[in-house]
């Protein structure tokens, strides 16, 4: 449990006269600004509330009890107060509830409530309940590792304590011991469903399972909210690790503008409940404590709506915005120059794919301090099921290459924390099948940082998945994921075919300021061998590779099909059938150019790949073959891909029916030509 001695006055809290009179001044202003919310709302001028009244005491109580120059916060929606007491103007607030171009969270691109202030280390904010605790567990631990005395404070209503990801980043914080506290604003409510639906046990005990201590506050009394966070800031700072604190409080309004809270509370509960407001529990103490007169409450009134008008005259003359298309990325690319030929052999010492990748993951980690791999299973003396992390946790250290929880979310969630606070973060996930937990994360929050907060966060991760089939690992583990993905604008995503591209793109990968996934075809790992240059060496992302040229037609492809279709041109050739190969091996971007040009040589394409057909990779190239150079065409397209079978089966009489193969790319091939 935490200590929390019983000390309710505000001196022997260490708050002068003057910080209480503050405390009073930012819930009140919390307050008034919500009340101006929803009256614009109701006026029609603004189409969404997310309200924080009857929060106020357990967030302003909670942001005085941080540093934001030292300290990070990742509040909620619900954290108007908490925002306002760390620092954010009303002026700042109405720009983001009229959805202006200057809102400093988003430029009117989120919803508005998603916080996000670099200045005061508030990390930006999605919708998805829970995403923001394995971001807070990330920067934490980056925060334990650099030796800083940062302080990060997350926060949630109780319907996110039954997310996975709040699980899962509460055992992380528990066993890094980092300095994270979870506080849980319980208003016994999410939307409609009473925590009694929602919670077993209370919220508060969970954190015991996790080794953490956890305990339970009013949340409307400012106080004790205060005393008890100061607590657990003080262990945090003291590197005691992480408390979790339940704040029980209550919401006056409906969930949300477009929720109807009369459907599942009586008002007769949410009279109860309005009688213990926390404005009133402060202003009674300061009253009492001779704080607080009619004058000095009527002048702090008076301040206050001048204030709030001021702030929504100022922000509804600001600009709109007007650019939906910019800052996907932080360094876009657009491939402009076609590869026509085949790059000149490399030099350097020959090795099979995953001794390059290990190579190159030794190489970044020498280059880069602030490069850091983790994973399930990563750590020496394992160094992961591929053996692709081998001796980085021997010669960089337990910090530089650490094992995660079997947790995919937290994982790619735990990459977002340490990049937002100014690491690189190289994640593996152990098999593409296996990303899929860590989907929403990679989607929801890699893919749209950087547009979501207008361009003022970007994040360099590099995920790291071994994917694809032919290697007897069945149903989950061959999955082809790229498809996925690759459909997903803010990622970055390639796919090497021979060991100096493996080298290569990772090195890209881990230089490039956006999310990249590095999917790397398990298949090849030990099969494919190549020449790998020594020290640095990066391949360009959003470049392909010709590996055969010829006049007949092209074979494109990535992965291990791009290393099959290499094998497949060199036997077509003695038939005098010459067939270009085109690897890829960059998804997104893309490079048309390099295809178009193939295509304008000899008129005829053959898309390879292992993934099923439908909706496959493929058929976005054949569509953008069809759109901008069907007049090149000599033949329709083809294309070559796993039948539509849910995923590979074990047995290997069953995989070798479905696997596309070198013979089934040679009889493509041949028919093509034949057209
Ligand atoms: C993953 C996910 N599921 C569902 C929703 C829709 N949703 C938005 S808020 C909310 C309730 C959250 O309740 P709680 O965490 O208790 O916070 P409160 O709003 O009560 O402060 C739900 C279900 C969502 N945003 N994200």
């Amino acid at each position: 449990m935490l200590e929390i001695d019983s000390v309710q006055d505000h001196s022997a809290l260490g708050l002068t006269e003057e910080q209480l009179l503050d405390m009073y001044r930012k819930m009140l202003l919390a307050r008034k600004l919500d009340e101006r919310v929803w009256a614009l709302n109701r006026q029609g001028r603004v189409p969404f509330v997310v309200s924080v009244a009857g929060h106020e005491g357990t967030q302003v109580g909670a942001a005085f009890a941080i540093d934001p120059e030292r300290d990070w916060s990742l509040p909620y929606y619900r954290d108007l107060a908490f925002n306002l007491a760390l620092g954010v103007s009303p002026t700042e607030v109405f720009l983001g509830v009229l959805a202006k171009e200057s809102d400093p969270a988003s430029g009117g691109r989120q919803m508005p409530s998603h916080w996000s202030e670099p200045d005061l280390n508030v990390f930006s904010a999605s919708s998805v309940i829970a995403t923001q605790f394995p971001h807070a567990c990330g920067i934490a631990h980056r925060i334990k590792t650099q030796g800083g005395d940062g302080v990060v404070l997350v926060s949630s209503g109780e319907g996110a304590t039954s997310e996975g990801d709040w699980h899962e980043a509460m055992n992380f914080a528990g066993l890094h011991q980092l300095p994270v506290i979870f506080l849980v604003q319980n208003n016994l409510y999410a939307i409609s469903t009473p925590s009694q639906e929602e919670i077993a046990g209370k919220v508060s005990e969970r954190a015991h399972g996790y080794g953490v201590p956890g305990v339970e506050v009013d949340g409307n009394d400012i106080l004790s909210v205060y005393r008890v966070m100061s607590t657990a800031v003080q262990r945090a700072r003291a590197g005691e690790g992480p408390s979790l604190i339940e704040a029980k409080t209550y919401r006056y309004y409906a969930h949300t503008s477009d929720d109807d809270d009369k459907a599942y509370r009586t008002p007769e509960e949410v009279e109860f409940w309005r009688r213990k407001d926390p404005i009133l529990i402060l202003k009674q103490y300061l009253v009492e404590s001779r704080l607080l007169d009619e004058d000095v409450e009527a002048k702090i009134e008076r301040e206050i709506n001048e204030e709030v008008a001021g702030a929504v005259d100022e922000a509804e003359a600001a600009a709109e915005p007007h650019d939906a298309l910019s800052k996907v990325y932080a360094r876009p690319i657009e491939p402009n120059a076609a590869v026509t030929e085949p790059e000149p052999e490399g030099s350097g010492e020959t090795m099979n794919m995953i001794t390059a990748i290990n190579q190159a993951l030794h190489g970044v980690l020498g280059e880069y301090d602030d490069a850091v791999v983790f994973g399930e299973d990563v750590s020496d003396p394992k160094g992961g099921v591929f053996k692709a992390t081998v001796g980085l946790t021997d010669t960089f250290g337990p910090e530089r290459c650490f094992n995660t929880p079997l947790a995919e979310a937290l994982i790619v969630g735990v990459g977002v924390g340490i990049g937002a606070a100014g690491g690189r973060p190289i994640a593996e996930i152990q098999f593409a099948d296996f990303a899929h937990p860590g989907f929403d994360q990679i989607v929801s929050e890699v893919a749209r940082l950087h547009y979501r907060s207008n361009g003022r966060w970007s994040l360099p991760l590099v995920i790291r998945v071994p994917y694809g089939g032919g290697i007897h690992g069945a149903l989950y583990h061959s999955q082809s994921i790229e498809a996925f993905y690759a459909h997903v604008p803010g990622l970055k995503v390639v796919v090497p075919s021979t060991p100096a591209d493996a080298k290569g793109l990772l090195w890209a990968a881990v230089e490039d300021p956006d999310p990249v996934m590095v999917l790397e075809p398990k298949k090849l790992y030990r099969l494919a061998q190549g020449a790998v240059p020594d020290g640095q060496h990066s391949v360009p992302i959003g470049k392909a590779a010709m590996r055969r040229t010829g006049d007949d037609l092209t074979i494109i492809a990535y992965g291990t099909m791009a290393h099959f279709a290499v094998e497949a041109s060199d036997v077509l050739r003695q038939e005098d059938i010459e067939a270009a190969v085109l690897d890829l091996r960059s998804l997104r971007p893309l490079d048309w150019p390099s295809i178009e040009q193939a295509v304008q040589r000899n008129g005829k394409v053959l898309i390879v790949h292992e993934d099923t057909q439908f909706g496959g990779f493929g058929a976005e190239v054949a569509a953008q073959i069809a759109e901008k150079a069907l007049d090149w065409l000599d033949a329709p397209i083809r294309r070559y891909c796993a039948p539509e079978i849910p995923a590979f089966p074990y047995s290997a009489a069953l995989e070798e029916q479905v696997f596309p193969s070198v013979e089934g790319i040679i009889e493509n091939a041949r028919a093509l030509a034949a057209y």
